[in-house]
C-alpha cells in the first residue's frame, strides 16, 4: 500500500471506519474513497458491484456492519444477521469481481464459543457452542470470514480479517439501550450526575469480564496489517488485559465525577461470561494497544461532552 493507492473505506462514518479515515489521513494516504448511506446502499448488490467496478479501488477496509450492544443484538436478531450478511456479500463478491486483491475485513470478538479457554486464540473459531444473546451477529461475522478465507483458497485473494475485542472512543453510538456498554455508562453517569442521583443503575450482575480497546488503536493495528501484507488469515486485536462490567462502572464514575453508588439490574442479560483475546499474532507483527481505560475513557467522555454540547 503506497500514498497514492486508492483506498476504499466502507463505513467510514461509523466509530471504526472514522478511525481508520482519520489516521490514513494523518499518515498521507491522500487516494481515500468514501460514499455515505445515501450515495451508496451497502445491501444493494447491485449499486455496490457497480461502484466497485467503476471505481476499482487498490484496497478495500470493510468497517461497514449493523452494530450495537447486548440489547440491541438480542433484540433486533434478524435486522443484525440479514444486513451483515448481505453488506459482506455484496462487498467481498463485488471486490473481487472488481480485481481488488487485498481487502480487510472487521469482525467481533463474539465469534468464539462461548465458554472457550481464555485468552482466547484465533484457532478456537468454531470449536464450540456460542452466547446466545449475539449469535446471530456472531454468525454473521464467521460468514465474513469463511468468505474471505473461501475467495483466497479458490481465487488467490489476500483478504485479511481482523477480530476486535469491545471497542470505544471518539465517535461512539450513544442510546441508553441499543448501544455497547461503554457509551451507555458515560450517558447514564453524565445524565446521572447532572439530575443527581444517588445510585446508577447498571445492567446485569456487575461480574462479566470484558477487554475494552480504544478505537484508535484498532486502526492502527488495521493498517499495519495492509502496509505490511502480512499473510491472510484472522488476527485477533485486543487490550491484553480486561476487567468486571462493576470495575468499568466504576471508572467511568470517577471520569465523569459522579459521586453516588452501583445497582445492579439483574432482569438484564450478563451476556458471555470473559472474552479476553490472546493478541500474540499481533505483537509478532510490532502491535500492542498504547491508550490505557482510564485515559480511553477520559477521551470518549470529552468526544460526548463535545458532541452533547452541539
Ligand atoms: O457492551 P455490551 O452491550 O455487549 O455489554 P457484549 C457488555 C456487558 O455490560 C454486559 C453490561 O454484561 C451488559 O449486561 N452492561 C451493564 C451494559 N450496563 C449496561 C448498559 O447500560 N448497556 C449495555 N449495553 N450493557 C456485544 C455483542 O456483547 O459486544 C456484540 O452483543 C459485539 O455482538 C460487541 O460483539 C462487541 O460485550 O455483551
Amino acid at each position: 500500500m503506497n500514498k497514492e493507492s486508492k483506498l476504499y473505506i466502507a463505513g467510514h462514518r461509523g466509530m471504526v471506519g472514522s478511525a481508520l479515515y482519520r489516521q490514513l489521513l494523518a499518515k498521507g494516504y491522500r487516494n481515500l474513497l468514501v460514499r455515505s448511506r445515501q450515495e451508496l446502499d451497502l445491501t444493494d448488490q447491485r449499486a455496490v458491484h457497480e461502484f466497485l467496478r467503476e471505481e476499482k479501488p487498490d484496497y478495500v477496509f470493510m468497517a461497514a456492519a449493523r452494530v450495537g450492544g447486548i440489547y440491541a443484538n438480542n433484540t433486533f436478531r434478524a435486522d443484525f444477521i440479514y444486513e451483515n450478511l448481505i453488506i459482506e456479500a455484496n462487498i467481498i463478491h463485488g471486490a473481487w469481481k472488481a480485481g481488488v486483491n487485498r481487502l480487510l475485513f472487521l469482525g467481533s470478538s463474539c465469534i468464539y464459543p462461548r465458554d472457550c479457554p481464555q485468552p482466547i486464540k484465533e484457532e478456537y473459531l468454531l470449536t464450540g457452542p456460542l452466547e446466545q444473546t449475539n449469535e446471530p451477529y456472531a454468525i454473521s461475522k464467521i460468514a465474513g470470514i469463511k468468505l474471505c478465507e473461501s475467495y483466497n483458497r479458490q481465487y488467490g485473494s489476500s483478504y485479511v480479517s481482523v477480530m476486535p475485542t469491545n471497542l470505544y472512543g471518539q465517535n461512539d453510538t450513544y442510546d441508553p439501550l441499543d448501544s455497547h456498554v461503554v457509551p451507555a455508562l458515560i450517558q447514564k453517569t453524565h445524565e446521572a450526575r447532572l439530575r443527581g442521583d444517588k445510585t446508577l443503575v447498571v445492567w446485569g450482575t456487575g461480574k462479566p469480564r470484558r477487554e475494552f480497546l480504544y478505537v484508535d488503536d484498532l486502526a492502527r493495528a488495521c493498517i499495519l496489517l495492509m502496509e505490511k501484507m502480512v499473510p491472510d488469515g484472522v488476527f485477533n486485536v485486543g487490550a491484553g488485559s480486561d476487567v468486571t462490567i462493576q470495575e468499568l462502572a466504576e471508572t467511568i464514575m470517577e471520569v465523569v465525577g459522579f459521586q453516588g453508588t452501583v445497582s445492579f439490574d439483574v432482569s438484564k442479560p450478563d451476556g458471555t461470561p470473559r472474552k479476553l483475546l490472546d493478541v500474540s499474532k499481533m505483537k509478532e507483527l510490532g502491535w500492542e494497544a498504547t491508550i490505557g481505560l482510564p485515559e480511553g475513557i477520559e477521551m470518549a467522555y470529552q468526544d460526548f461532552l463535545a458532541k452533547a454540547c452541539n
